[in-house]
């Protein structure tokens, strides 16, 4: 972890007054793009920590009895993958925001700088506080003025999974990745909140970056082409570690432009929660896959009692590729190779794509302008996972240790429970009444005035 002050070094240090020091938490930025270990609270009740992933929590120091964080609006530079870095807006160094995490009645005093080039303030999503501590820009305060620092303070009243976002210039800002995460632990044992092993939190985010840049389009609505947790994107997104036997919260909050079915393999989970609160036990029901709507968060739970590596990952195919154009032709059957000889005189290295599906996508790098994310590029242990974006895995293995983050490695599969290659297969059945592509194509290719000259 860095102190953007103490990278400035001593004479600028001894520059800041004590007053000036007392008055304002020091801002700690995270420059690190990877899972951070859960803090530990200093004081108050022990609480089993939530694990931001590919993130971190949001350092706070006890004053008159009050939680105090700053967090400091600024442009940040994000690696979303190994080889691609995104210039964004974000807080304290990185997109999103380190988490805010606290007790149910903690009062929280929070300190917002402004650091961008223009307005924005601060909404806490979710949260029940004085009106006047909204954070919506023009109905409950003036927007932050660039440069200057405001202070919002209320109780956290209600224990859950919340987010904080700019409620000024919202499209342009959460397009930039201005959001962060805010987890409110009970302060006693609640009747609908589960004691958990293992607590994750990500943000579902979209971006559209051009190839070959960095910044992106503030203008897109629907059209990302990186699809995101946390700001980052397969195969730079961590892992999700669990013992055999854990139980798992997950927590998923979406502040993109769409929604994300989000579906986990192996397993099933329950939605235990929502921005909303802690759902009651008898309104549950047993899911693999669960739609997060824009501006929601749901809270799942599962019991992790299948070992191996389980995909993690939004259902909606698209949303699992990266620097994906869509307004490409379906080529799929399409003979092309006589097609590509000729525009390869016009363009020299001219590659036709698709005509056997995308998969080819994956097992060839093409030469795309630097700083350009693979389309689909994950490396497993048999071959290229054909996925980008919106996926991880969740890795169940027996025996780790209580609290260990640690990436395992792949998992080792005992004998006998791997597919394989067979030879000899049973003859498989064929629907009744179906016709072959065979059969077509003599007739798409045999059209009335037109001689086959093979
Ligand atoms: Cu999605």
């Amino acid at each position: 972890m860095f102190n953007r002050r103490s990278l400035l070094g001593a004479a600028s240090l001894a520059a800041v007054s004590k007053v000036a020091m007392a008055a304002l938490p020091e801002p700690v930025s995270q420059t690190s793009p990877e899972t951070q270990p859960p803090l530990i609270p200093p004081t108050g009740r022990p609480y089993n920590p939530v694990v931001t992933l590919n993130g971190w929590t949001a350092p706070w120091r006890m004053k008159d009895g009050v939680k105090e964080f700053h967090l400091v609006a600024e442009p940040v530079v994000r690696e979303m993958a190994p080889g691609f870095t995104a210039r964004l807006w974000g807080y304290n160094g990185q997109s999103p925001g380190p988490t805010i995490e606290v007790v149910e009645g903690d009062r929280v005093r929070l300190y917002v700088t402004n650091r961008l080039p223009e307005p924005t303030t601060m909404h806490w999503h979710g949260q029940r506080l004085p009106n006047g501590m909204d954070g919506v820009s023009g109905l409950t305060q003036p927007a932050i003025p660039p440069g200057k620092t405001w202070v919002y303070e209320f109780v956290a009243r209600r224990p859950g999974t919340f987010m904080y976002h700019p409620h000024a210039d919202e499209m342009v800002q959460m397009a930039m990745g201005m959001m962060g995460l805010w987890i409110t632990h009970p302060r006693t044992r609640h009747p609908h909140i589960a004691e958990v092993d293992r607590d994750y939190a990500f943000l579902l985010n979209a971006y559209d970056i051009e190839p070959g840049s960095a910044v992106p389009k503030v203008m897109t609505m629907l059209d990302f082409n990186l699809w995101s947790w946390n700001s980052r994107i397969f195969p730079g997104i961590a892992p999700l570690v669990a013992r055999q036997g854990d139980r798992v919260r997950i927590r998923v909050g979406n502040l993109t432009m769409t929604n994300h079915p989000i579906h986990l393999h192996g397993h099933e989970f329950e939605v235990t929660g929502t921005d909303g609160g802690p759902v009651p036990r008898s309104a549950r029901w047993p899911e693999v896959t669960t739609d997060i709507a824009v501006g929601q968060m749901r809270q799942i739970e599962l019991l992790a009692d299948e070992e191996g590596d389980w995909a993690f990952h939004c259902h909606k195919a698209h949303h699992t590729m990266n620097a994906m154009g869509h307004n490409v032709p379906t080529m799929l059957g399409v003979d092309a190779s006589d097609l590509e000889a000729k525009i390869r005189k016009l363009v020299p290295g001219y590659m036709a794509m698709g005509q056997s599906g995308m998969h080819e996508m994956t097992e060839m790098q093409m030469p795309g302008p630097a700083n350009t994310a693979p389309m689909m590029a994950g490396e497993g242990p048999f071959g290229p996972v054909a996925m980008g974006g919106m996926f991880s895995v969740l890795k169940v293995r027996r025996g780790l240790p209580r609290g260990d983050y640690t990436d395992p490695g792949w998992f080792q599969h005992p004998p006998g429970t791997l597919a394989r290659e067979v030879g000899d297969a049973p003859a498989a059945p064929t629907a009744p009444g179906a016709t072959t592509p065979a059969a077509i194509d003599v007739n798409v290719r045999k059209p009335q005035g037109h001689h086959d000259h093979h």
